[in-house]
């Protein structure tokens, strides 16, 4: 069977929250989202007859080894890259698929009839931002896939859009030079793991994102083609909105809430997308990602970064110990920290240039910690900061380094639509001296409190430990 939102909702039903209460999801479901701790199911949509909603899916390490089949949370990180690190999987057309069990072309494709939330309190308008968005490359042929923002207005059937300068917008500047529209699709309601590597960054000439991950999932993803363009899409998505991309048309757009929480950055006259069809299952699940602080929305583009990272960084050197990368979701992806153990002076500093030079603008400041720091527990890194550390050696800053376009701290270059902002990059040595000087290593070991290990107090540790 092929790994569907449907297969994975099934699969970790005992953790969904049903909701069969009347809500409005144009102004009800962001809050709600944000708010909770775990994957949700709103049953019942004023105004919108017929739909359900679901969200806050892989928000947790725990969302995240269920979408990968794993108990372990401590193997998400390791096992992704793993996967990642075997290579694209493949792809398959099908004749029939369950999107296409309802067909609306012409007046009918009206996007308004879609439950799409608004996310945040000054956002310019309703936005769909869980659709994975579909282009290919004119020259190569080969399909790219990425989550974009799309803001809906009061036109049934136009929308502007907002790129960043990767590859969909390399794609659109090939269109602008041929003077010609731009087909394009947003898939809403994948496997998570579909969600996940269409918001890995890296390169990729022989193979998209879809076949990657179903590399990740070790399936063959089953495509089928659009109604009315020329492109490709997932057959057993929940809803498909074909349309094309106007080579001049601009419309306003933003300001939209981003995973910064920061209610701007990138506002501006932008591409326009223009709705051809909307196709989708009988029954349709609107798969919602609320873009506030913290939702699924920073896990879902820093968990393919992870991975990337952490496959990259063991190259520092031709191998070094990395054993884990995490990127919080609380500090909205501009921060990484790595757990290692390095061998020789040096090695840590050549993995924080690494890391501060990879495939994605989004890490600003990375902190390396060592093996015995819990980097999931943020109490925990502050402390190898505070105890591992010496700023006068250990911390350094790079100027003029090319920065995310949504990070609104940094001073933007020129007037770009897709927004250039270039400023400094941090790097925090918080790990101890390295393996190869075991004296000085030992005077930053920590202490273990006395009893630590002795399986009598084991039941009252469990009494201690409650909450109370
Ligand atoms: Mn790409």
């Amino acid at each position: 069977m092929p790994h569907t939102l449907r297969s994975f909702l099934e699969s970790i039903d005992n953790r969904v929250l049903h909701i069969h209460d009347p809500v409005d999801p144009v102004r009800q479901v962001g809050y709600l989202c944000s708010e909770s701790r775990g994957p949700l199911m709103f049953h019942n949509l004023d105004g919108f007859d017929g739909w359900r909603l679901t969200d806050i899916l892989i928000k947790d390490r725990q969302g995240q080894a269920a979408a990968l089949g794993l108990d372990d949370i401590k193997q998400v990180c390791p096992f992704l890259a793993g996967q990642m690190a075997n290579g694209a999987g493949g792809s398959k057309m099908v004749k029939d698929a369950p999107v296409h069990e309802v067909v609306m072309t012409g007046d009918d494709a009206d996007i308004r009839h879609i439950p799409i939330p608004i996310h945040s309190k000054g956002d310019a308008g309703r936005y769909l931002g869980s659709g994975v968005t579909i282009t290919r490359d004119p020259e190569t042929g080969i399909r790219n896939e990425s989550i974009l923002r799309m803001q809906l207005t009061d036109d049934p059937h136009r929308a502007p859009f907002w790129m960043a300068a990767r590859h969909n917008y390399s794609h659109y500047l090939k269109y602008v030079a041929m003077d010609k529209p731009m087909p394009m699709a947003f898939a809403i309601g994948l496997h998570p793991v579909y969600e996940i590597m269409a918001n890995w960054s890296g390169r990729h000439d022989t193979f998209d994102e879809l076949e990657y991950a179903a590399g990740v999932l070790g399936e063959t993803v089953e495509l089928v083609k659009c109604r009315t363009i020329d492109l490709e899409v997932p057959a057993h998505a929940e809803i498909v909105i074909e349309g094309m991309v106007h080579p001049t048309a601009r419309m306003p757009e933003g300001p939209f809430g981003e995973f910064t929480t920061l209610g701007t950055g990138a506002e501006g006259p932008a591409p326009v997308f223009t709705v051809t069809a909307i196709t989708h299952r009988k029954d349709p699940i609107f798969r919602h990602m609320q873009a506030t602080w913290f939702t699924d929305h920073q896990p879902l583009i820093t968990l393919p970064m992870e991975a990337a990272y952490y496959n990259r960084l063991k190259e520092t050197h031709g191998n070094s110990n990395i054993i884990d990368v995490f990127v919080p979701p609380w500090a909205s992806q501009f921060m990484m920290i790595v757990q290692m153990e390095a061998k020789w002076d040096g090695q840590v500093g050549d993995v924080l240039m690494s890391a501060l030079s990879g495939p994605n603008l989004h890490v600003k400041t990375v902190i390396a910690v060592d093996e015995d720091v819990d980097i999931y527990n943020a109490e925990d890194v502050l402390w190898a900061i505070a105890c591992r550390c010496n700023p006068e050696t250990d911390v350094w800053v790079h100027p003029g380094s090319r920065l995310h376009p949504l990070d609104v701290s940094i001073p933007q270059r020129g007037d770009e639509y897709t927004v250039m902002r270039v400023g400094g990059k941090m790097a925090i040595d918080a790990t101890r001296p390295p393996t190869w000087r075991k004296e000085e290593r030992a005077k930053l070991g920590r202490v273990d409190p006395m009893g630590k290990g002795d399986a009598a107090i084991e039941r009252l540790l469990e009494l201690v430990r409650q909450p109370r």
